[in-house]
């Protein structure tokens, strides 16, 4: 069947003459107004800021229409609360939802600029580490699609995700300078502060009237500032605001130790409050103990508190009413302070009674869990607790006061049972636990895969789930096809608006029309034409940063995501090695060229994983340069993952790798990205690949290695990885190659704690699954080779995905748990798309 074409009414409007030149007189104007420079001076960067600027002037038009409706129609708001938001960059973003992509790249070539290079000034605003991070920025994208009213609210970290540099293979860290030219999206609010304290001490008074109240006598206070970021939905039918605070000192300077003469002294409180916004905790991290976290959560928490419970009392009057008025979601227990921060409010600031002020507590909040990691669940010890938020520890022991009597009442007598759910862990030195305080302050909690929110029950809140049935949901992740699939790959987007039309681009379910394209051969060698494209694009940017050069007709197989050893880069690594040697053994037979990619940050602290990068340079050092396999495989590690890196890789990949141990990846986002742009996954049944499997059928995916009961069952029995290494020889050697040093002659023990790893102490399963994934792994040699099929099963992945955007996670939590109506979005709105 041959593709149709583009129905006129869903055609790009012609370029109207008037509107582009208004588009270049307001960027002239910003340049020289704003900017202070003439067109014959000004830099590709000051152009980038004009253009943005003059986009952001239209966007604040839309945006104080949207918020004058949501508030006029008094309608009920959501607040995601969220210590990372992984945006990238937002200039295409906004003039694709805006409508104004086309113009204004007419415009600005005009002017003589190209918009791709002003593209690429951008810094990309990396306030986050990974899937945490990037969820809540394409929700932030999905809310204000659907329509939803919205604010984000976060910190603004003056330095973002730390810069990656790979230095003879090892990874060194940089501090990321995002800010240093500027943020022309923000608008700065000094009217808009808040004062969040912290210390002291707590007493009970008792009024004239004989009620007794707490009163905290804290001994520090914090401003934070609003930064305010429109975020524009697509169709730019609505704007919603990202709140992001910035913390400064009330005084910057005590005057009177100025006096004295010590002027480092006179400015030590400013440092102290301004080191709260310095920068973002790595997630991966093991959190304990760290006291500015306690104060980057807590900060964040009750400015954004104070200042959606004023919102509400400038549009409704009555603080009773919050509940009805106001859904908050807490993006992991970063925010869960938000349980006692919001009952200090209701109590001691509002003087609501405790139950009402309980009842309104956990009717407005709900809470996502993003791992089950164990050593990733937050506690902190209660001296660093009480030492900071005194008040709100006493507010925790009373929740826990009714909690364990009802803990009691459920399992009288089972003091395990009330151990088990109290907030306070006492096994190992007393700590407070944020998990079961999310928990039990929410009426809805969720996982973000329907795996994840099933271990959920039955691993980490098995109790509390006892005890609070019917509170665990799921709601399965998803990513925003505007900047995943639109932005990012504009030629298979062409594709699929001439099969699909361009109703796909406001309802991604009319992807499935691809599917009668899956088998039509001339519709295959256009996807094939569009992935070759990318592929070339992506063999351009190896060869300029890495120097090494690639055959775009190869196979490219992507790992890109944080290193760490439950995502198993390690296994990826042996397979690399193991094909080596298969190719070295035989290189006369007809290997499929092969490029392994790889991407991904390590944690500061993280030794093991930093060691899995210098192994992955390693041996592409080694592979790379050995001309007797003639270069049928190729090793690339690229520096410094981060959006902008992810949206050039995606859509070159031929092969996703989602490795995962079963059980470990609560969803992955990555691994939809990906299919939906084509790649085949290879990857264990692990968070979303189920599902992803359920949807693009199990031939259209490799599915290899154990599965999660499997994992527990094998590590119950030990971690000693003899068996299988003695019965796998390919592992063997690999292994074997790796603790000789044949990766690294300079330093022939490097990986011995490798070696002796995967031998000894597979936790993580690397051994046990070896060879079940380099089977897979001989599969898809074979797949690809046939051609066709291999096409087919690309499209049917691209036909499929449809149920992976946002824009349905977020229509499932508004209806489920927000409650709060969205647009339908199955039509486009009425032809506003070119308007400005
Ligand atoms: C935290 C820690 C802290 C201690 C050391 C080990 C460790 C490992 C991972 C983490 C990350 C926790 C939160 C997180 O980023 N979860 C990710 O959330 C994504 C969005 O829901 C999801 O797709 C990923 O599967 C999940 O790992």
């Amino acid at each position: 069947m041959p593709a149709q074409p583009v129905p006129e009414k869903f055609q790009q409007p012609p370029i109207d003459e008037l509107a582009l030149s208004e588009i270049k007189s307001a960027i002239l104007a910003k340049l020289t107004l704003a900017i202070g420079k003439e067109a014959t001076q000004a830099t590709k960067h000051d152009w980038y800021k004009a253009a943005a600027l003059a986009l952001r002037d239209r966007i604040v038009h839309r945006w104080l229409v949207s918020e004058k409706e949501s508030y006029d129609a008094g309608r009920k708001r959501v607040y995601y609360l969220s210590l990372e938001f992984l945006i990238g960059r937002l200039f295409t973003d906004a003039l694709n939802n805006m409508g104004l992509l086309a113009q204004y790249g007419a415009a600005l070539g005009d002017l003589g600029v190209g918009l791709n290079d002003l593209r690429k000034c951008e810094p990309d605003a990396a306030l986050g580490n990974g899937g945490l991070g990037r969820l809540a920025a394409c929700f932030m994208e999905s809310m204000a699609t659907l329509e939803i009213p919205a604010i984000g609210y976060g910190i603004r970290y003056d330095y973002g995700l730390f810069r990656q540099i790979i230095n003879h293979g090892w990874q060194q860290e940089f501090p990321d300078e995002w800010l240093s030219f500027g943020n022309p999206w923000e608008l700065q609010r000094p009217e808009v502060v808040y004062q969040v304290k912290f210390g002291g001490s707590v007493e009970q008074v008792t009024d004239p009237k004989g009620v007794t109240r707490a009163v905290w006598t804290p001994i520090e206070t914090v401003q934070a500032m609003a930064y305010d970021t429109p975020i524009v939905g697509w169709r730019g039918e609505h704007v919603n605001a990202l709140r992001l605070w910035s913390a400064r000192a009330p005084d910057p300077m005590l005057i009177d130790v100025f006096n004295t003469g010590d002027y480092l002294g006179a400015t030590a409180h400013e440092a102290r409050a301004e080191a709260i916004c310095k920068f973002l905790y790595p997630n991966d991290e093991s959190p304990a103990g760290r006291e500015l976290r306690l104060r980057q959560e807590y900060f964040f928490v009750s400015a954004s508190l104070q200042d959606l419970i004023k919102r509400h009392l400038d549009s409704d009057g009555q603080i009773r009413n919050l509940a009805k008025k106001a859904a908050i979601q807490l993006n992991d227990t970063h925010p869960s302070l938000a349980v006692t921060e919001l009952m200090r409010l209701l109590i001691d600031v509002h003087h609501l009674r405790w139950d009402d002020a309980w009842q309104i507590t956990t009717a407005t909040l709900s809470y996502t869990n993003h791992t089950l990691l164990p050593e990733a669940l937050e506690t902190w010890p209660l001296d660093l607790f009480e030492r900071t938020l005194p008040r709100h520890l006493q507010i925790i022991y009373r929740i826990n006061e009714a909690h364990l009597a009802l803990a009691e009442q459920r399992c009288p007598g089972d003091i395990e049972f009330r151990a088990s759910v109290s907030l306070i862990d006492e096994r190992a030195g007393r700590r407070v636990r944020m998990g079961h305080l999310a928990f039990i302050g929410s009426h809805r909690i969720n996982g973000v895969s329907a795996m994840h929110s099933d271990l959920m029950k039955e691993t980490v809140f098995h109790d509390l789930n006892h005890l609070y049935p019917d509170r665990i949901t799921n709601k399965t992740n998803g990513i925003t096809f505007r900047r995943w699939l639109t932005l990012a790959n504009p030629g298979l987007t062409d594709l699929v608006r001439s099969a699909c039309g361009d109703e796909v681009l406001d309802d991604p379910t009319r992807l499935d029309r691809l599917e009668a394209f899956a088998g039509d051969s001339a519709f295959q060698q256009q996807f094939r034409t569009v992935k070759h494209r990318n592929k070339i694009a992506l063999a351009r940017l190896i060869s300029e940063r890495n120097g090494i050069r690639v055959d775009p007709g190869a196979l490219f197989d992507v790992q890109i995501k944080r290193i760490h050893e439950y995502k198993r880069q390690l296994l990826n690594v042996l397979e690399t090695v193991a094909l080596y040697h298969a190719i070295k053994d035989e290189p006369n037979r007809d290997w499929v060229p092969r490029v392994k990619i790889f991407a991904g940050k390590a944690a500061a602290s993280y030794r093991y994983a930093k060691l899995i990068i210098k192994l992955i340079n390693d041996v592409a050092e080694v592979v790379n340069n050995d001309a007797s396999i003639g270069g049928k495989l190729k090793v690339v590690f690229l520096a410094d993952y981060n959006v902008s890196l992810a949206e050039v890789i995606i859509p070159a990949a031929d092969l996703s790798e989602q490795i995962s141990t079963a059980g470990m990846e609560a969803s992955g986002t990555g691994n939809m990205k990906l299919a939906l742009n084509g790649a085949l996954t290879i990857g264990t049944l692990d968070g979303a690949n189920i599902e992803i499997r359920d949807h693009v059928g199990a031939e259209n995916i490799a599915i290899f290695g154990m599965e999660a009961l499997e994992v527990v069952a094998r590590r119950a029995q030990g971690l000693d990885a003899n068996d299988v290494i003695t019965r796998s020889q390919p592992l063997a050697r690999a292994i074997r190659a790796i603790d000789a040093g044949a990766f690294s002659p300079d330093d022939p023990a490097r990986f011995a704690s490798v070696a002796h790893a995967l031998r000894h102490l597979d936790h993580y399963m690397v051994s046990a699954d070896f060879d079940s994934y380099y089977e897979a792994q001989r599969g898809i040699d074979a797949r690809w080779a046939a051609g066709p099929a291999w096409t087919r099963a690309g499209i049917l992945n691209v036909a499929r995905m449809a149920w992976f955007s946002s824009d349905r996670t977020i229509r499932e939590y508004a209806e489920d748990i927000w409650d709060v109506p969205t647009r339908h979005a199955t039509q486009p709105p009425p032809a506003r798309l070119a308007k400005g």
